[in-house]
């Protein structure tokens, strides 16, 4: 075979992906289960490069150069599976297949094992940027073995965005599923991400009595700072929009429930298994699921709230500027969190992930690139055992001086009624880690009392119970 690289599973992804390999002037092998749509794809941008159309997975397979590359871009879960059993069976020592999906880390590390066992690299690979990315430059996060990379990495780096230095947004994460776990926590923060720029705006047009067009404008001046991202850039967008039927500010025609497609979930999911606390991101997923529960809302709708008075413009002006610090507070503590979580995933699967190399690949391509990511690259960078973002000393003295109108923001929310999970959250998390002492003294006093569960003291090395049902005394635990 000749095709440096061959991809089966032909939808928006999988198409978008073999244009982009083409386009950088690799002969791209083509398949899908549907055959028609192979055909279809080979004739409407075969002018863009090399491809080598295949019917059947046996010519598909023919058409590889060795040791064959091919990536699998359908849909995630059973289907995965099912188009594995259908060539690996064809494939020979040392092929390397890839899953391009959005498959649970859990399910590739099962895969990987599988296919190791049978002499195949398997390699999962976490892809961000949606279906512009896949064609233009997306941010790759590939796991499995480092000799498939070596193999692999340099057609990802190719078709991968660059940063503004020029670095190419793919690296080799670490071994089985590291790379759909990194993604995994990619999708995490970018519902935190989204939920803080929501409740920015919920607070702007509630509280700063702002329209939609203004605040619009309020999210493109942001965009010139330390906000700068695809994200506010995007929300500035969504938020000009006008609904051409009715000729209202299109955001007020949408349905407000959000959906989710379970990335956010799992992320929350696997941070309680490994104990992390990622309060940020569970308010942005609970946030989406509490919009989503019609009746709920609809039976509570006559609660009552607090009665607001307006701003007045100059009040509105200054309120809108302590948001811009609130948001970027709680911006840092979602990176925090989530950074915290693939730290403990690295650890618990020993997969040694290089903390500054995520951030670097983050700057391009994906949904949350933001200039804010070469910061923590640098960060990571300036010292690779950062024990926490907020260890860093440039982070803890910027959010050190965006605190005090980050808590007049959630104190004017909490005033007037106005929901800010993401914000107040993150707030407490910031409050927690600076308290000198936590209530979880009390906590296990209470533990202590009802189970006999222990505690450990301040001043003594060893473990303690207090005879609560007896004369109070201690003993050893
Ligand atoms: P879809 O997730 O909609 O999957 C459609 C593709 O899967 C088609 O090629 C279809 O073939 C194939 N397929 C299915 Br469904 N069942 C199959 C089976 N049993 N055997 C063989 N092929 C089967 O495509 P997508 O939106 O392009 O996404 C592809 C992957 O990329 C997904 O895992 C997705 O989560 C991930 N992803 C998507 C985005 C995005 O923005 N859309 C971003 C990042 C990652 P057919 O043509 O014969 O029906």
């Amino acid at each position: 075979g000749t095709a440096q690289i061959g991809v089966t599973g032909l939808a928006v992804m999988g198409r978008n992906l073999a244009r982009n390999f083409a386009r950088n002037g690799f002969t791209v092998a083509l398949h899908n289960r549907t055959a028609s749509k192979t055909r279809a794809l080979a004739d409407e941008f075969g002018d863009e490069g090399t491809f080598i159309a295949a019917e059947s997975a046996e010519e598909f397979v023919a058409a590889l150069e060795r040791p064959r590359r091919l990536i699998i871009m359908v849909k995630a879960g059973d289907p995965t599976d099912a188009v594995i059993e259908e060539f690996a069976p064809l494939l020979e020592e040392g092929d390397v297949i890839i899953d391009g999906g959005n498959a649970h880390f859990a399910d590739t590390r099962r895969r990987e094992k599988d296919l190791r066992e049978r002499g195949i690299h398997f390699v999962g690979v976490g892809i961000s940027g949606g279906e512009e990315g896949a064609l233009h430059g997306p941010s790759i996060m590939p796991g499995g073995s480092p000799e498939s990379y070596a193999s692999l990495g340099p057609l990802l780096e190719r078709i991968a965005g660059k940063a503004k230095d020029g670095t190419p947004c793919s690296t080799h994460i670490g071994p089985d599923g590291a790379g759909h776990f990194v993604k995994m926590v990619h999708n995490g923060i970018e519902y935190a991400d989204m939920q803080l720029i929501a409740e920015a705006y919920h607070l702007l047009r509630s509280v700063a009595g702002y329209s939609p067009a203004k605040i619009a404008e309020t999210f493109r001046t942001w965009n010139t700072g330390r906000l700068d991202s695809y994200l506010i850039e995007i929300t500035a967008e969504v938020l000009a929009h006008t609904d051409e039927a009715t000729g209202k500010p299109f955001v007020d025609v949408v349905v407000d429930q959000a959906e989710q497609k379970g990335t956010g979930r799992w992320t929350v999911q696997i941070a309680l298994d490994l104990g992390v606390p990622v309060s940020g991101i569970a308010e942005a997923v609970f946030a989406r699921s509490l919009s989503g529960h019609a009746a709920l809302r609809e039976a509570s709708a006559s609660l009552p709230g607090p009665v607001a008075a307006p701003l007045s413009e100059a009040e509105a002006e200054r309120f809108a500027g302590q948001v811009e610090q609130a948001l970027y507070a709680s911006k840092i503590v979602s990176y925090t969190q989530g950074f915290h979580q693939i730290q403990a995933g690295s650890e618990e699967y020993g997969w040694n992930v290089d903390l500054g190399a995520v951030a670097s690949i983050w700057r391009e391509g994906c949904i949350i690139r933001a200039a804010f990511l070469d910061r923590i690259r640098e960060a990571y960078d300036t010292r690779a055992d950062l024990p926490s973002l907020l260890s860093d000393k440039q982070f803890a003295e910027e959010i050190g001086a965006a605190q005090e109108d980050w808590r007049a923001v959630v104190a004017a929310a909490v005033h007037q009624g106005v929901p800010t999970p993401g914000f107040a959250a993150s707030l407490s998390y910031y409050d927690a880690l600076r308290a000198e002492r936590l209530p979880a003294a009390l906590t296990q006093g209470q533990r202590d009392f009802f189970g006999a569960h222990t505690y450990r003291r301040t001043d003594r090395e060893g473990s303690f119970h207090t005879l609560w049902g007896g004369d109070r005394s201690e003993v050893t635990g």
